[in-house]
């Protein structure tokens, strides 16, 4: 019988999504970098709009840091390092870190 030949995979094949684990970009308050200057760095290095870059800003300025943005690893890297490369240029301590999402 053809029927005899047909068997069901002893397997189950569990479809597997590429899901990245992603990083936190974060903005470090300190006391010397002028408020103006973050703003122009996080519209240049982040796309953010003038009001955007302006509340990430503040929050950083009131608690201390702030989540900037969420990428994968490479480009939470590169722009958190662009960032603060950007402020030393200008000698400021500005500061940029990443983080893993939980
Ligand atoms: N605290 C800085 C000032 O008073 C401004 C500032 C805000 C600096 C946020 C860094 O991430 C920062 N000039």
């Amino acid at each position: 019988m053809d029927n005899d030949l047909i068997t069901k995979p002893r397997v189950k094949v569990e479809p597997k999504v590429a899901r990245p684990k992603l990083y936190k970009v974060i903005l470090l308050n300190d006391d010397y970098t002028p408020r103006e200057f973050v703003v122009v760095v996080l519209k240049g290095e982040f796309g953010m709009s003038e009001e955007q870059a302006h509340r990430v800003m503040i929050t950083a300025h009131k608690r201390g840091a702030c989540v900037v943005a969420v990428f994968t690893k490479d480009v939470a890297e590169t722009k958190a390092t662009r960032g603060t490369e950007a402020g030393r240029r200008k000698g400021y301590p500005l500061m940029f870190t990443t983080e893993p999402e939980e």
